[in-house]
């Protein structure tokens, strides 16, 4: 799954594919280093992001999506019922849905569904995370959310742990490390690591690197990250970096798993 934020203040791409033709061309781009769906998104759901009208959203991301669609597979990244409409008309086939709420909507449209683990909401969802037990937790949310959407109609069904979404480095580390946990449900798993702060942190613990990497320098460890995810079973993995996370997926699960 390519990301392409339609945004301009996504955490490690704002701004620049604001322009909707630079966000189709970027689409193309990411589909042409082996994407097989595109993610398109016009909200930012960055810790401390300020919500953008559902106007906006649409008039973001309708036309990117009604370019794209043609080509390859494209999910809507909104929590927003009318944004998923706007996109599902002009093309999208899955809802990316970082509030897993919008299941009766995904059912009523017809279209693909995925429920992602949030704790909290993004302007505030980084203060103060708590969990007992953060895998356990982020599992039973999940699974009662793909029943949810499951007795709703809803035919394709994916979870997601929602890393940096009201977790600590801790709990982001303890979720992956039970990956094994989400993908024995056997829901689909959908991963999304790629250059978040997490790793800038984790790297940042490092005695070599004591100033922690932007997002932009964050390839490495979110390569490793998304290996590992492919690895304990992740069915699923939304990056930035398509062409190197393709490559990775080709070598763990075309070449090695043969
Ligand atoms: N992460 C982001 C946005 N949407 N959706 C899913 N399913 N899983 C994720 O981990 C996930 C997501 C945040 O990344 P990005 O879109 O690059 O940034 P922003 O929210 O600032 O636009």
């Amino acid at each position: 799954m390519g990301v392409v934020n339609v945004t301009p203040d996504s955490f490690s791409d704002g701004g620049r594919y604001l322009d909707p033709d630079a966000a189709v061309a970027h689409g193309r781009q990411l589909i042409a280093e082996g994407a097989d769906l595109i993610d398109v998104g016009g909200e930012s759901t960055r810790p401390g992001a300020e919500p953008v009208g559902v106007d906006e959203e649409i008039r973001r991301v309708e036309p990117v999506i009604a370019a794209l669609a043609a080509s390859v597979r494209v999910s809507v990244d909104t929590r927003h019922a009318a944004v998923a409409e706007a996109a599902v008309a002009a093309g999208a086939t899955m809802v990316n849905d970082v509030s897993a709420s919008l299941h009766e909507t995904a059912a009523r449209l017809g279209v693909a569904w995925v429920a992602m683990h949030m704790q909290g909401e993004p302007d505030t969802m980084q203060v103060d995370p708590r969990y007992d037990d953060v895998v356990a937790e982020v599992r039973d949310h999940l699974v009662a959310r793909a029943e949810a959407a499951v007795a709703a109609g809803v035919r394709e069904v994916w979870i997601d742990p929602g890393f940096g979404f009201g977790k600590t480095l801790e709990h982001n580390l303890d979720l992956l490390a039970h990956l094994d946990v989400l993908v024995a449900t056997g829901w689909p798993v959908l991963v999304g690591t790629s250059r978040k702060a997490t790793l800038g942190r984790l790297l940042a613990d490092s005695d070599r690197t004591p100033d922690p990497p932007g997002p932009e320098d964050r390839l490495e460890a979110s390569i490793a990250t998304a290996t590992y995810a492919m690895d304990r079973g992740a069915g699923m993995i939304r990056a930035h970096d398509v062409r190197a996370t393709a490559q990775a997926a080709r070598v763990v699960q075309g070449e090695i798993a043969k």
